[in-house]
């Protein structure tokens, strides 16, 4: 029997107060804590009803359920919130401006607690499967921020999910880097190593109590492959397949890295039909559904991620199976699987979504016409400016073809043309490697752009005057205040902008 105090989740929630700022586990939906949360937002909820103020500050790893995001965003009980989300409440709740959002690369946040550039959490609650008296947990189906969060923090809540099994234990890798001037190289030379350890050792005085719950994960099914989603994946084989030819991929591959996402899950499934494409290793921060179908047909060879975001079925599969898992899969704290030198040392491939790229190359991965935030930055810039070459990929056009996501300038620029080197559609492929911004401007106009805006770019190109990148200050952004205006961007008449 356990020295732990075993309470409800109203009772945990109670300890949390107005002004508190608390670190949750997971990464995705995956790993995040379900019962606390959801008591928490209910806490919230009496506190104004009752005229007083009741709001969290909130850091997590990424995105996470509903149950966590969700409900606290709809009691209204958030403050502040950091790096990643995807939650349709929260995602209003901080373009709003009721909740002060930041974004930030995930592989940064660790040490940003650590340093103390954004403020330290009071509470950690993290999801475990098992425990033991000296406070050695088994997180479940992410690592996320979990060991920095569980090291700072004054008082650590467990939610015992008991949907996860007992052994998961060894599935994960935890190991925190020391701090500057302390810093060391990250002894992972290839996908497979392990530098730490099995579980995550908590000071058992700060485990203030445990709740138990039976949840799954809130993890979405994904979008069958549609026409478009397929042949942007076709078309990312078949590049990689011809750059392995003309070696310049070396023959025995080097380990992906891939966004979130249903085209990424689309994608890779792609890859692993290509027949010139060998089984190969991921490098990555999110685990989905066809990494797991690929690695039972023997195409992946091994995943290091952050997270197992799976759906519900595949992860039953696995969990039915854990024996066939075990070498292969392996769970690392974000401050690993995203870091920048391990990225550069394995030499991984990139491969993530944009939102919008425009005609250099530049990326917006974030902003929806500039100003409303869709999920965050997430990883994409982590891998990007790190990896052996960065390809990011995008349905030519959104919202039923009234969006083109290529555009003459992204209004919001995450990933610079100096990191993104390759740029696929569902109509070809830009690669932009040691190009000029003009000769840019034409590969991705040419190979990437839907038939219905070639015109339209190729018209915009020609009112850009001389000069190192071709712009024209005055209708740079003529498709973006045309949609905002008709919502169509297909309305656009240059004449109406052009300086
Ligand atoms: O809107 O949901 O209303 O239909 O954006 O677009 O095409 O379904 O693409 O789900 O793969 O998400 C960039 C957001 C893409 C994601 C982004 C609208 C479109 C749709 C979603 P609806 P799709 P995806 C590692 C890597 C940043 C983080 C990252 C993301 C919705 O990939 O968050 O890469 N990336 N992390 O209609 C206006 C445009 C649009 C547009 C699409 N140009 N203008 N709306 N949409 N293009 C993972 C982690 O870091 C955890």
């Amino acid at each position: 029997m356990s020295n732990f105090k075993f309470v409800t989740a109203e009772e945990a929630a109670s300890y949390i107060n107005h002004g508190d700022v608390v670190g949750f586990s997971g990464f995705t939906a995956a790993g995040s804590p379900k019962v606390v949360p959801t008591a928490l937002a209910k806490r919230a909820e009496e506190f104004h009803s009752q005229g007083k103020e009741f709001k969290i500050g909130v850091f997590t790893g990424a995105s996470t359920g509903d149950s966590l995001d969700g409900a606290l965003a709809r009691a209204k009980a958030v403050s502040s919130r950091s790096p990643y989300q995807s939650n349709k409440d929260m995602r209003s709740g901080l373009n709003s401006g009721e909740i002060d959002y930041f974004d930030l690369h995930l592989s940064t946040l660790a040490q940003s607690l650590r340093n103390g550039f954004v403020k330290r959490p009071k509470f950690a609650v993290l999801e475990v499967c098992d425990f033991n008296e000296n406070g050695e947990v088994v997180l479940t189906t992410a690592v996320g921020i979990s060991p920095t969060i569980a090291r700072l923090a004054d008082y650590v809540i467990l939610e015992l999910n008991r949907y996860h099994p007992k052994e998961l234990a060894g599935f994960h890798d935890i190991y925190e880097i020391n701090d500057p001037p302390h810093r060391r190289e990250i002894p992972i030379y290839k996908a497979s190593d392990r530098i730490g350890i099995a579980t995550l050792k908590i000071d058992p005085k700060k485990i203030i109590c445990v709740v138990e719950s039976n949840n799954p994960d809130e993890v979405g099914g994904f979008t069958p492959v549609d026409e478009v989603t397929a042949k942007i994946g076709e078309n990312v084989a078949n590049f990689l397949a011809s750059e392995l030819k003309l070696g310049k991929i070396p023959k025995e591959f080097v380990p992906l890295q891939s966004g979130v996402g249903n085209i990424a899950n689309a994608l890779l499934a792609s890859l692993g039909e290509h027949p010139d494409i060998p089984a190969f290793e991921m490098y990555t921060e999110v685990i989905q559904d066809s990494v797991i179908k690929l690695m039972r047909q023997g195409r992946v060879k091994f995943a290091s991620g952050c997270s197992l975001t799976v759906s519900a079925e595949v992860l039953k599969e696995i969990y039915s199976d854990l024996d066939f898992f075990r070498d292969k899969l392996v769970l690392r704290p974000q401050e690993l699987s995203n870091n920048p030198e391990i990225a550069r040392r394995l030499g991984l491939i990139s491969i993530n979504t944009a939102l919008e790229a425009d005609i250099f190359g530049n990326v917006n991965s974030t902003h929806v016409l500039g100003s409303r935030m869709m999920n965050g930055i997430g990883g994409s810039g982590d891998f990007t400016r790190n990896s052996y070459f960065s390809i990011f990929t995008t349905p030519s056009t959104a919202k039923g073809g009234k969006i083109s996501a290529i555009v003459p300038m992204v209004s919001h620029n995450d990933h610079s043309e100096h990191s993104v080197k390759v740029l696929i559609t569902e109509h070809g492929v830009a690669d932009l490697r040691g190009t000029s911004p003009r000769k840019r401007a034409e590969l991705i106009i040419e190979n990437c752009v839907a038939p219905e805006y070639k015109q339209m770019l190729w018209d915009y190109l020609k009112l850009c005057g001389p000069g190192h990148t071709p712009i024209n200050l005055g209708a740079c952004f003529g498709m973006h205040r045309t949609f905002a205006k008709t919502g169509n961007m297909m309305d656009t008449k240059w004449e109406n902008f052009a300086d």
